[in-house]
């Protein structure tokens, strides 16, 4: 069977060439940020990664095939549709098998990815251990997807929506190196700092490069999370943050908002709370994901 797996030309091309590649999730522009910030937001991400001298790879699945790289029109056309699925790993045989069209989580976008044969991924938050989890068991895909499949995801923390500590345990569990870049302190999103120390610290992207080859060379499959901070500029402080973060969690809690929709939910209601505050942090920290994430790929293409 061959795969229903579509390449962008500028795609084609940089795969032809050897060009350095930077996969983007879909999910952040769907469910992640509103019209038309979402839209303008995926367009300066995919410029970060080209000025960064790689090539941005944003996976989405339309009418049942997984695309890698979306055309302007493409990328229009996603961030203005109503209800678009949110797949994970559990969806995604699923969308394609039936023809349909979704955003990819990061779990579902490092799957697209190594199809595609790419090595590195630039996002913003990933999902994690929720609050709660040892009730609801509401633990995100995407913790496993890094113990298994070999892309290098570079985040800038995870939100405070969710259990730190836990999701850090899961990941230590799972056997994936959570590598903060920069610092000691494993970052929390819109703060530098979530307090904790991070399991690994690297300060150069050639080292994250030289590890990912080293993963593969000893056989371990899954990837690596790298933990970049947020620019200072943009950092919201906790005291500012947090009351609506509990805000946020006692009304999902009190409308019962369950399983997929739970991050989605939140995210929309911390953006509403801090009257679009959140939402120039969040731009800030993509932006300053996918330049270093461009980096690493160029450190990878360098390397055997
Ligand atoms: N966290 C964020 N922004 C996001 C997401 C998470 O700060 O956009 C999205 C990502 O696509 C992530 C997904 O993979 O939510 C996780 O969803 P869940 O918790 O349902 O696995
Ligand atoms: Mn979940």
């Amino acid at each position: 069977m061959t795969l229903p797996l579509t390449f962008s030309p500028e795609v084609a091309q940089a795969r032809a060439s050897g060009a350095p590649l930077v996969a983007l999730e879909s999910t952040i522009i769907t469910h992640g940020m509103p019209f038309p910030q979402n839209v303008q937001t995926a367009r300066a991400v995919e410029d970060a990664v080209r000025a960064g001298g790689a090539v941005p790879a944003t996976m989405a699945i339309l009418d049942g095939r997984i695309h890698a790289g979306l055309t302007s029109a493409q990328l229009d056309t996603l961030g203005q549709a109503q209800g678009v699925a949110k797949l994970s790993r559990a969806d995604l045989a699923a969308c394609l098998a039936t023809g349909g069209t979704g955003a990819t989580t990061v779990a579902a976008t490092m799957i697209c990815a190594r199809l595609a044969g790419i090595e590195t991924f630039a996002t913003g938050g990933i999902g994690g251990v929720h609050r709660g989890a040892e009730l609801n068991f509401d633990i995100s895909a995407d913790l496993m997807e890094l113990a298994q499949t070999p892309v290098t995801v570079v985040c800038a923390g995870a939100k405070a929506i969710l259990d730190l500590p836990k999701t850090l345990e899961v990941l230590e569990t799972q056997g994936v190196p959570v590598i903060a870049f920069g610092q000691d302190d494993f970052p929390a999103f819109w703060s530098r700092s979530s307090g904790m120390k991070a399991p690994l610290r690297m300060d150069r992207p050639a080292q994250i490069a030289a590890a990912h080859r080293m993963r593969a060379a000893l056989g371990l499959p899954g990837g690596q999370l790298v933990a970049n901070p947020i620019p200072v500029e943009a950092e919201i402080p906790s005291a500012e943050i947090t009351p609506h973060i509990e805000a946020a969690l006692a009304e999902a809690e009190a409308q019962g908002i369950s399983a997929k929709a739970v991050t989605p939910f939140l995210l929309q209601r911390i953006f509403e709370l801090t009257e679009g505050r959140s939402l120039a942090s969040n731009i800030a920290l993509v932006l300053n994901n996918a330049r270093l994430t461009a980096q690493i790929a160029c450190e990878l293409v360098k390397l055997p």
